[in-house]
């Protein structure tokens, strides 16, 4: 379970994003809409959300997710894969020691962006991509191991992170499409297969039970209830323009 949630708000210069989704340029008014309904789909599943400050100096500083490894036992600042992102994990930094007496850091030439992390249980999977290097993936794992979990990786090369592709929804169900589709690491899982149509859908969260989903995306959304949970729909549109989800605009733990 979660008590918790990190949030930054979007700044205006949201517009220079990174993006190679070709679905045209965001509409600042509306991502802010979209992202105070998130906060309030976050709080509806009982968690206490901190909401940073926008910070004009990062277009994509509201993927907050990228910055850190949170997990029970340990707090891990990510080296960002994007130069333009680096700059990211200073304030996170900060305001992580307000929660976590130790937070370790990923360090140069490593790069890590924790949209590539997929908690399950005691163990993280780490997808390298072309933003997480095996370095920065090794680093993670010593991390990991010394708090008592574990942590292996997959490659990936098709979305820009593994967690475009894949959601862990508790209870043994991985939701999953794309390249991820017929792993064999993942083969223990009871998978969710997403279609291609609907691939946005597959950056869902769990949340205590709940799980949030993208709008627009019926069958997947119809597969998630039919496993008996209580579906959020959100309209993140504007995040989607720049290559990002619902699991990116937070950190939750
Ligand atoms: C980027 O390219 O870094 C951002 N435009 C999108 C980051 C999305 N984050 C995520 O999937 N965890």
């Amino acid at each position: 379970m979660f008590s918790k949630a990190i949030v930054r708000t979007p700044p205006k210069s949201l517009v220079d994003g990174i993006t190679t989704a070709g679905l045209g340029e965001p509409d600042y008014a509306l991502a802010l809409r979209q992202h105070r309904q998130y906060i309030e789909a976050l709080e509806s599943c009982e968690l206490e959300v901190t909401v940073m400050d926008a910070d004009e100096r990062y277009a994509d500083s509201m993927f907050v997710e990228d910055t850190a490894l949170l997990m029970p036992r340990c707090a891990v600042v990510t080296n960002p894969g994007a130069r333009s992102r680096q700059g990211e994990v200073v304030e996170i930094s900060t305001l992580l020691r307000e929660f976590y007496d130790q937070v370790d850091s990923i360090l140069p030439p490593g790069t890590v962006d924790a949209g590539d992390i997929m908690m399950v249980g005691d163990h993280c999977y780490i997808g390298l991509s072309e933003r997480t290097s095996t370095d920065g993936a090794s680093q993670m794992i010593t991390y990991l191991q010394a708090a008592g979990y574990s942590g292996s990786t997959l490659s990936i090369s098709e979305a820009l992170h593994l967690k475009s592709s894949v959601a862990y929804l508790e209870n043994n169900n991985l939701v999953v499409s794309g390249e991820l589709v017929d792993r064999p690491e993942l083969s223990g899982f009871n998978r969710i297969e997403i279609e291609h149509s609907e691939r946005r859908a597959a950056n869902c969260v769990w949340i205590n039970g709940r799980v949030l989903i993208a709008t627009g995306h019926p069958h997947a959304s119809e597969k998630i209830r039919t496993l008996g949970y209580s579906v959020i729909e959100l309209d993140v549109s504007e995040f989607e323009k720049l290559d990002g989800g619902l699991s990116c605009l937070s950190l939750r733990f």
